[in-house]
């Protein structure tokens, strides 16, 4: 069969939309998709070409659409079918695909397929989900497999013995990838999607679809017991090469796969366009550089030398084999404001940080705020956060003497709501996001860091990220050019190489509050400079400058 991909991926740069955040254009308090349709001009002159949709299927939000009831209709307060269509072509119109948030390792509680499966034992839907009988008639669950929110992964089915695994919340049951009808039902909804002309997907959770059949107890660790069992399971690229062969060969789309904790092997596969699985992945090797085992709540002193370290050994691990996503922040992350090296009173900080990640080889990613430099809630109370892993976590430690209140810090520092709080429009009570209160609270600094504010002044982030756009989208060079870093060890200084016959590209950022020097710049001529965030350029590296030099060979 002839390959109709066009990889056109490659030169995108996508926008990830968390809708309920968004704007809100009916006044309940909620982002809609009218809202969206309101702003794509907004995106258009921002310069990206694609947007990542946050889950808008029908849903009882239990975790912000992430558990969905219905996987081929809307959630009502976030408008119908028609306003989907419009806005869909309202994006094609001006050259911006879409791709759609894919959740399927797990249904929410109240899909159709759930309610069956729990209401009759011989229900064919009981097979889609994963049942296993508890311990000791049923009073103890199957195994001491433990969840991503910090609690046990089964629940047990109404008074019976018998319990279904869940790896999110309780309201989110994983379903049965070995039942092949479970694989057609994905099909289908895949293709329903792709018909109506959508471009792609962003595939939730992907790599703990399949799951070591054995279904014993681990060795209990701190956090998630028995994910040797299901990160990365045994057919897991034999399902998602089925999904590429039945679906995605037959569209011009593009897959993105988030994948939690995969292996550099892992990572490799599933990017191998020989393979024929996804076609680019999250890794979080980076974004997990200020903790420890990948979990969050082990929170450690960030440092600049372990996040480059990371970054590059993501960037050689696909080198001939896969493609990389580039990323700093999504709806799961706090802001990078005040992260990953950077500071809240120097914008000049955050202008580093995005030279840093997005001209490495890949296709870079701009979550919702991040081009406006939107910062972290500053929560002082759990009463304030609304995700369902923040308030779990919060109960769990609660149990755990003293060190109760001190894990209550970091809950609210790295909740998952800093990033979730709602786009700041304008500085009016409730930053142009709504008329009325909002579903969770407005930033604070909503008076100085808002869009209108951005747009005024031509030294914003905004418009240095615009530029980068602008950059990416005229140099081939950042999209197929070789990739290699240099000053690797130097504690304050990000720097590389991306090259091909005709150009050099050289990004040099520092991320000191002090003038440091770089042997670099001895060799490289001011005239050559083509990005910074300062216009003088001294011998030395001023307060977090950045440059990119593009040299003709
Ligand atoms: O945010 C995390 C930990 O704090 C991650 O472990 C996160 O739960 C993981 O990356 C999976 O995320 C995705 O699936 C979840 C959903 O809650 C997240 O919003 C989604 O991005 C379950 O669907
Ligand atoms: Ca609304």
């Amino acid at each position: 069969m002839n390959n109709i991909h066009t990889n056109w991926y490659k030169k995108a740069v996508i926008y990830q939309i968390y809708p309920r955040s968004f704007l809100d254009t009916n006044n309940d308090g909620l982002g809609d998709i009218k809202g969206i349709i309101c702003k794509l001009d907004y995106l258009k002159d921002l310069g990206i070409n694609c947007v990542w949709l946050s889950p808008i299927y029908d849903s009882p939000q239990k975790d912000n659409g992430y558990d969905i009831s219905n996987y081929l209709d809307i959630y009502p307060p976030f408008g119908n079918m028609d306003d989907f269509k419009k806005m869909l072509s309202e994006m094609h119109k001006r050259g911006i695909r879409l791709i759609m948030d894919l959740v399927v390792n797990h249904t929410s509680d109240q899909h159709q397929w759930f309610k069956e499966a729990i209401k009759d034992k011989s229900s064919p839907y009981r097979d889609y989900y994963i049942i296993r009988k508890g311990k000791k008639n049923g009073k103890k669950p199957p195994n001491n497999w433990q969840g991503f929110f910090g609690e046990g992964a089964w629940t047990r089915i109404r008074e019976s013995d018998e319990y279904y695994l869940h790896l999110f919340t309780k309201e989110q049951p994983d379903l049965n990838w070995e039942n092949p009808k479970v694989r057609e039902e994905v099909k289908n909804l895949l293709k329903f999607w792709l018909d109506l002309g959508v471009d792609g997907f962003r595939c939730d959770v992907i790599n703990l679809i399949s799951k070591k059949q054995d279904f014993k107890s681990r060795f209990p660790l701190l956090a998630l017991t028995g994910k040797d069992a299901y990160i990365n399971g045994p057919r897991l690229h034999e399902y998602l090469h089925e999904l590429y062969r039945d679906v995605f060969s037959q569209y011009d789309c593009m897959t993105v796969g988030e994948t939690v904790l995969a292996s550099k092997q892992d990572n490799i596969d599933l990017t191998d366009p020989a393979r024929e699985e996804l076609d680019m992945i999250f890794n979080f090797s980076h974004t997990n550089s200020d903790n420890y085992l990948g979990v969050k709540y082990f929170y450690r002193k960030f440092k600049l030398n372990c996040f480059k370290k990371r970054l590059n050994e993501q960037q050689i691990n696909l080198v001939g084999h896969g493609w990389n996503s580039l990323f700093i922040e999504n709806h799961d992350q706090r802001r990078s404001v005040g992260r990953f090296g950077t500071v809240e009173e120097d914008i000049n900080s955050s202008k580093s940080l995005a030279v840093s990640y997005f001209l490495l080889q890949g296709t870079p990613f701009i979550y919702q705020g991040q081009e406006i430099g939107m910062r972290n809630a500053h929560f002082k109370n759990i009463d304030e956060t609304e995700d369902v892993e923040s308030k779990n976590i919060f109960r769990i430690s609660k149990k755990i003497p003293f060190i109760g209140k001190r894990i209550r810090n970091v809950i609210l520092e790295v909740s998952r709501d800093n990033a979730r709080t709602p786009m700041i429009w304008d500085n009016s009570t409730y930053g142009g996001f709504s008329n009325v209160k909002p579903w969770i609270r407005v930033n604070p600094d909503k008076d100085i860091v808002n869009v209108k504010h951005s747009l005024e002044d031509k030294d914003s982030l905004y418009y240095f990220y615009k530029k980068l756009i602008d950059f990416r989208k005229d140099n081939d060079t950042i999209i197929n050019g070789s990739y290699r870093m240099l000053k690797e060890h130097n504690p304050n200084i990000f720097a590389y190489v991306r090259e091909d016959e005709q150009y050099r590209i050289i990004v040099i950022s520092s991320f000191s509050k002090k003038e440091i020097k770089c042997s670099l710049l001895n060799q490289l001529k001011d005239e050559d400079i083509v990005i910074s965030n300062f216009e003088n350029h001294k011998e030395k590296l001023q307060p977090f400058e950045t440059r990119v030099y593009k040299i003709k060979k």
